[in-house]
């Protein structure tokens, strides 16, 4: 009976912790993934965890049947007396080691996707519509060189599309691991194309990349840009603080929005001042703390890192589509630790640009990318802030 409150309680504390991400009210099931890193980490819950946890509960409760209905003191009068069978012993240690190996290798792959900061960059030439050879500096540090076509991207953008060119069937390289490598594609591109080259270590799979695919990484990919901007997040008792020191260091405190002020979904999620980064863009974020140890969390970036006082941790995420997402302070921090939201709204490159001067504007700077001279308090832009 205890047990079965306890499985009871943990599918609704699971029920309620999903309602409040405001995304699918009474939703069970995971945030939607905003990010590739996220995805994988979906992916590897749903095509792989889960399926191997279903199959291994069904096994063990129908061997448990199993034995209670043949080896049951009626059906099994006299049992047999033997204590040990070597083959069986072999099967019960060997699957669950060859269980945790399939589960280990992709998942060391996935912590060091969203431990390693990307360090993608990318070269973009004309094209005059005769030349076939382009060069791409490879001046990395010495362990983070390009040496192979994995670590390579080659597309032609014209007018009217971006076009992902084929390693040997468009294009072939000399110089991989050289300061310089020479990309020559088989044919010319159009005058007036852009040829981008992108090189190095971190990669996504590409887009429409199947389960064994990328179960196997055996997709092309994707080379990920290194971070555009930094974000720096303070936790405290109870808020965080935001620094932007790409764009002069100005910085804000994120309040939780009081029950009134919050819509229903929103409550306890919704903050006075959201966390503003462009779409689209590699975002490095650091954090540290003033008190005690926070984390700091968004489900849909499949981020969670811990804010310690003194020190200062770093992970990044790159988000793929426009919108707000949110996400909780993930250390337990003292009495109102479930009262510090986040939440990070995503915008297009102008709007993110536009925000960043009003909020120059706010700490005295002039505007950075704009002629903005509305000079807007934190607090009118919280009020525009709009909740759906
Ligand atoms: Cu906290």
């Amino acid at each position: 009976m205890k047990k079965l409150i306890a499985a009871a309680s943990a599918f609704l504390c699971l029920t309620a912790a999903s309602a409040q991400a405001g995304l699918t009210p009474g939703g069970v099931s995971l945030q939607e993934a905003n990010s590739a890193v996220a995805e994988d980490v979906h992916f590897f819950h749903n095509a792989v965890l889960m399926p191997i946890i279903t199959f291994i509960c069904v096994f063990v409760l129908a061997l448990l049947i199993w034995v209670m209905v043949r080896y049951n003191r009626g059906a099994n009068a006299t049992p047999k007396k033997f204590s040990h069978n070597t083959l069986v012993e072999i099967v019960w240690t060997g699957v669950p080691i060859l269980i945790l190996l399939v589960i280990a290798l992709p998942s060391f792959e996935l912590l060091f996707k969203q431990d390693i900061t990307p360090d993608g960059k990318q070269t973009v030439i004309a094209a005059d519509g005769s030349a076939r050879e382009f060069a791409f500096a490879n001046d990395f540090p010495e362990r983070r060189m390009v040496e192979n076509r994995r670590h390579l991207e080659v597309l032609v953008a014209s007018e009217a599309e971006t076009r992902r060119l084929r390693y040997n069937a468009d294009y072939t390289v000399e110089g991989f691991g050289e300061p310089e490598i020479r990309v020559a594609l088989n044919e010319a591109p159009d005058a007036g194309a852009r040829v981008i080259i992108r090189g190095g270590q971190s990669s996504q799979n590409a887009s429409g990349c199947g389960f064994f695919g990328r179960y196997f990484d055996l997709c092309e990919k994707e080379i990920v840009m290194a971070p555009t901007m930094t974000l720096k997040v303070n936790g405290y008792q109870w808020n965080w603080q935001y620094y932007y020191p790409d764009f002069g260091n100005f910085d804000f405190f994120s309040n939780m929005l009081a029950e009134d002020a919050a819509s229903e979904e929103l409550y306890r999620l919704e903050v006075d001042n959201r966390v503003v980064v462009p779409v689209g863009e590699t975002i490095r974020v650091i954090t540290t703390a003033n008190d005690v140890i926070h984390a700091w969390a968004m489900p849909a970036f499949a981020l969670k890192i811990d804010a310690v006082p003194g020190r200062i941790n770093e992970t990044w995420f790159k988000a793929e589509r426009e919108g707000v997402f949110y996400g909780q302070c993930s250390e337990i921090c003292g009495v109102k630790h479930a009262f510090m939201p986040i939440a990070v709204e995503v915008v297009s490159r102008p709007e993110f640009e536009a925000w960043v001067d009003e909020q120059r504007a706010f700490a005295g700077m002039d505007p950075m990318f704009t002629n903005n001279d509305v000079k807007l308090a934190q607090g009118d832009r919280a009020e525009t802030v709009v909740l759906d």
